[in-house]
């Protein structure tokens, strides 16, 4: 059973046991709501990476590579049933690593890491393949493994979003070299000792902590990873694909958002002010699909302000582990300072703060701490309007009518998500159509079904992640023509 408590040492986990780090040196990786220590990692260099893609190569010709769908499916459910044993356990580690609420990880994130085991097992006991027939001669596809694949992701949702790469690189057999962020590590340990305890074969998934410099930019380098599939900052982002493009790797980029959320008149009010603030605030703001740039109809304008800036008041602020509290901790005390960075722009650009952007007392003060901002008087030339923030803040402009509502939602570099509430389903097909995003909620928020697209446009990213675009990432198809 993985040890769940903090305050460990975790080495890299490479061949299916723990792999001390070749620089001998570790790095502290802190409780963001306490500042105490959550545990120590390994430093990873490039000879650990080295390491760990030679036990994803052998792991490809051993036992591994010969596995059937069937017996990856059992393994994926077996991995979701022993979370699910824990589910507590691994929420109040998540928890306690990223300063989210328990109750949020509880519900939210682990859940999520079952589902994402689960729903590719099913996915792939019943997937099917093509087949092409044609005059004397027969096509069918066969469905191939990559790969060495190497899995980035970051630290906002640490085990949900590396489960949604595991789970179908899995599924179609690849060998996965994992960097999971330096900030939130603690639960990618404790998934690679579920996954050799349930009986997959050594080297199928190797781990590897560290920097991103150190590590993450030697696994994107290396000419035997024929895939990665990214989670992070759009930055990052363009410095892993300038790597990756002239290697001919498959990539898979979800980066940064700066999602609208549009609030027409004619909206169920009491309803929109609810999902407006949950996109807004959810995980403290942290979560790439937030919608961080409220855009409200003029008519309901002061109305909607005023009711979000007593709904957002409201949130309560406190110890993650208090199943009561609603927002946590920043992820860590420098992304505080960022964010709280914005907010002495904001108000440089002329905005008004409403609410919030302060740290909290008592209790908290040890913690990286921020209560939730509310900001107006913000033109769309602001930078506080058109950068991501990844925090507890939100910026409300008014619109006059459709056209500029939706020069608005567009007017920004990122196209990841947005949310439109409206009660006229005329006007929510045809906004939806023209959102230049990749995934709209008409009426609601982060409601998720595995099976649908996931991904952006613009400089939210490149390619989509779920369901079948997950397995077609993680698998590279072959035709065979058979001349009969
Ligand atoms: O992300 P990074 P950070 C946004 C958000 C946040 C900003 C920076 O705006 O404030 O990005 O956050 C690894 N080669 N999002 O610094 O650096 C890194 O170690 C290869 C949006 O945490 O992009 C980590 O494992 N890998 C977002 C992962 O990349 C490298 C979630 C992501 O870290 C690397 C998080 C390199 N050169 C932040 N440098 C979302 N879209 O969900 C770093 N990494």
């Amino acid at each position: 059973m993985p040890n769940l408590k903090l305050g460990q040492t975790l080495d890299h986990h490479i061949a299916g046991r723990p792999h001390p780090p070749a620089s001998g040196e570790y790095l502290e990786d802190l409780a963001p709501a306490t500042g105490q220590l959550a545990g120590r990692i390994a430093r990873g260099n490039a000879a650990d990476v080295e390491a760990a893609v030679s036990a994803a190569q052998e792991a490809l010709a051993g036992p591994w590579g010969r596995t059937t769908v069937n017996e990856r499916a059992d393994l994926l459910d077996a991995v979701a049933a022993s979370i699910e044993s824990r589910l507590d356990e691994f929420a109040a580690l998540e928890s306690a690593d990223t300063g989210k609420p328990v109750s949020l990880a509880r519900t939210i994130d682990i859940p999520r890491v079952i589902s994402n085991f689960r729903f590719f097992a099913g996915a792939i006991r019943h997937s099917r393949s093509d087949m092409f027939p044609m005059a004397g001669a027969l096509n069918y596809t066969l469905r191939k493994p990559v790969g060495t694949v190497g899995l980035i992701t970051p630290w906002n949702l640490p085990l949900y979003l590396l489960s949604w790469k595991t789970a179908p690189a899995l599924a179609m057999g690849n060998a996965i070299v994992a960097k999971p962020s330096e900030i939130t590590p603690l639960s990618a340990s404790a998934l690679a000792e579920v996954l050799t305890e349930v009986g997959l074969p050594a080297g199928a998934f190797n781990l590897v902590h560290g920097l991103g410099p150190e590590v993450g930019a030697p696994l994107v380098g290396h000419p035997k990873v024929r895939g990665i599939s990214f989670t992070g900052g759009t930055a990052t982002g363009a410095r892993v694909a300038a790597t990756a493009a002239p290697l001919f790797k498959k990539l898979s980029l979800e980066l940064g958002g700066k999602n609208p959320s549009v609030v027409f008149a004619d909206a169920d009010l009491e309803a929109a002010l609810e999902g407006v603030t949950r996109a807004g605030f959810a995980n403290q703001g942290q979560i790439c699909l937030c919608g961080s740039r409220i855009l409200v109809e003029a008519p309901i304008y002061e109305e909607f302000l005023a009711g979000l800036c007593e709904r957002v008041a409201a949130l309560r602020i406190g110890d993650p582990s208090d199943p009561e509290t609603q927002v946590g901790s920043l992820v860590a005390p420098s992304h505080r300072e960022k964010v709280e960075s914005y907010l002495a722009l904001a108000r440089e650009e002329g905005g008004t703060v409403h609410c919030g952007g302060e740290r909290p007392g008592g209790d908290l003060a040890a913690g990286a701490f921020l209560t939730p901002a509310v900001i107006s008087g913000l033109g769309q030339e602001c930078r506080t309007v058109q950068e991501e923030i990844f925090g507890p803040v939100v910026t409300v402009q008014p619109f006059q009518d459709e056209a500029e509502a939706l020069a608005l939602a567009n007017g920004v570099r990122y196209g990841l998500a947005a949310s439109v509430w409206t009660r006229d389903l005329a006007r929510a097909h045809r906004f939806s159509a023209n959102l230049d995003v990749g995934m709209v909620w008409v009426n609601t928020w982060l409601l998720r079904d595995l099976r649908v697209p996931f991904g952006g446009v613009k400089e939210s990213g490149v390619g989509r992640e779920g369901g079948q675009h997950s397995l077609e990432f993680f698998s590279e198809s072959k035709n065979v023509c058979i001349k009969l």
